[in-house]
């Protein structure tokens, strides 16, 4: 596996499948996830009203409407409640369900947003190392690459440092 940090917005991100980070109505919302509705137009929220919602860690996949992905996988991460809810557990359980979906649909490459950094109060640094051990662990042949997105300098400085520190044991 692949896995490349790069700087800069989902909506315009180079890969085959986007990772939104979603809430458990999958009803839209800001951030990552307002971007994405904001981008994709109102078919994809139209779609996501037949869903019935998603659990935490789980994930759902949609068509991309007006944006140019093959489709879109959203992802329900934990809201952080001080690190004894299962948040680390429930933060894996995302990253390892969305990678088995890119699996399914065949997918080259998928990238991910900082799920549950922003409005959901993960911290970062936790939340990268569990990005990219999950990834840097993933062994099937699909997706080949994976792309974390950094939405700020001191995102993409967390995300290089967990990568450097899992390749270096
Ligand atoms: N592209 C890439 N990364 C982004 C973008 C973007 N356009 N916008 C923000 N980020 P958040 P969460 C970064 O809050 O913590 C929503 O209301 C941001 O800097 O989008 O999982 C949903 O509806 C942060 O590092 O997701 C849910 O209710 C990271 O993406 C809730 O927020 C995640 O921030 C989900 O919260």
């Amino acid at each position: 596996m692949n896995v490349e940090i790069t700087f800069g917005d989902i909506v315009t991100c180079d890969a085959e499948f986007i990772v939104n980070a979603a809430n458990e109505t999958l009803l839209g919302g800001g951030g990552v996830d307002g971007a994405i509705h904001d981008a994709a137009g109102p078919g994809l929220l139209a779609e996501c009203q037949t869903l019935g919602g998603c659990p935490t860690g789980e994930v759902r996949v949609t068509g991309a409407y007006d944006l140019p992905f093959n489709a879109i996988i959203h992802a329900v991460g934990p809201i952080w409640r001080g690190g004894k809810h299962m948040e680390a557990e429930l933060l894996y359980a995302c990253y390892q369900n969305a990678l088995k979906a890119a699996s399914a649909l065949g997918a080259e490459s998928v990238a991910f947003p900082a799920i549950s950094t922003g409005a959901f109060g993960f911290p970062e640094q936790h939340a990268a190392d569990i990005a990219v051990r999950t990834c840097l662990a993933w062994s099937e042949n699909q997706p080949r690459k994976v792309i974390l997105l950094a939405f700020d300098t001191q995102s993409e400085e967390t995300l290089r440092r967990s990568l450097e520190k899992a390749r270096n044991g």
